[in-house]
């Protein structure tokens, strides 16, 4: 009898917390995740597609394996799509707490979380897949679980953050499982 082996996939980024969700999904369809320390250099863009692109061409130079690289960003709709592609340096420099003044006199919290997902494979950059998801910003900081913005993100419908969340419930709604789903079952068809 044939043994039957899951596809090797290398994730390129630092972020764990983003590899554990991305594995919880990609565990579903037999794809194999693994980290590799491949990340591209992050150019700047408008949106996280274009970032996720540019760093994906990099990493097809370096590697034949199949990897996918994913970037994500926060926009603002009041604040024009601001942080976007810039999330994690406005996360990093006025943090959550800053996100939170910046909002405060503003009636419009409405935002989306932006999830690319560039999947390349023996040498090329293959194809791109996006998954958004709409919320809102909280005035105030709530909950332990994740990580990045999930404190002060409310997912359109829901009444608790991204934070307040278990791994498996964020992933039923998140952005970047939506990108996930949407790549493994193209992967699923056309490998
Ligand atoms: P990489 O190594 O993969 O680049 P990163 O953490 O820098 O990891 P991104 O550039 O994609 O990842 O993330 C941009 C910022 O957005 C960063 O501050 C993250 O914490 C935040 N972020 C991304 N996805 C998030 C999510 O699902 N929930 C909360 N914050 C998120």
């Amino acid at each position: 009898m044939q043994e039957l082996t899951s596809k090797k996939i290398n994730l390129a980024t630092k972020n764990m917390d983003k590899y554990e969700e991305l594995r919880n999904i990609l565990d579903n369809f037999d794809l194999d995740l693994r980290v590799v320390d491949l990340k591209g250099t992050e150019i700047q863009a408008f949106s996280v597609l274009s970032v996720a692109e540019q760093s994906a061409k990099e990493i097809s130079t370096r590697t034949d394996e199949a990897f996918i690289v994913e970037d994500s960003g926060v926009y603002i709709n009041s604040l024009y799509g601001f942080p976007g592609p810039y999330s994690a340096f406005v996360y990093k420099t006025i943090g959550l707490g800053g996100i939170v003044r910046l909002l405060k006199n503003r009636e419009d919290k409405t935002a989306e979380f932006h999830s690319a997902i560039v999947y390349g494979d023996k040498g090329k950059v293959v194809k791109s897949f996006i998954g958004i998801c709409e919320g809102n910003i909280s005035t105030n900081l709530q909950g332990d679980q994740g990580f990045g913005y999930d404190p002060i993100f409310t997912p359109k419908g829901k009444n608790k953050t991204f934070a307040e969340m278990s791994l498996s419930e964020k992933n039923q709604i998140s952005h970047r499982s939506k990108a996930a789903r949407t790549f493994a079952e193209w992967l699923e068809k056309n490998q």
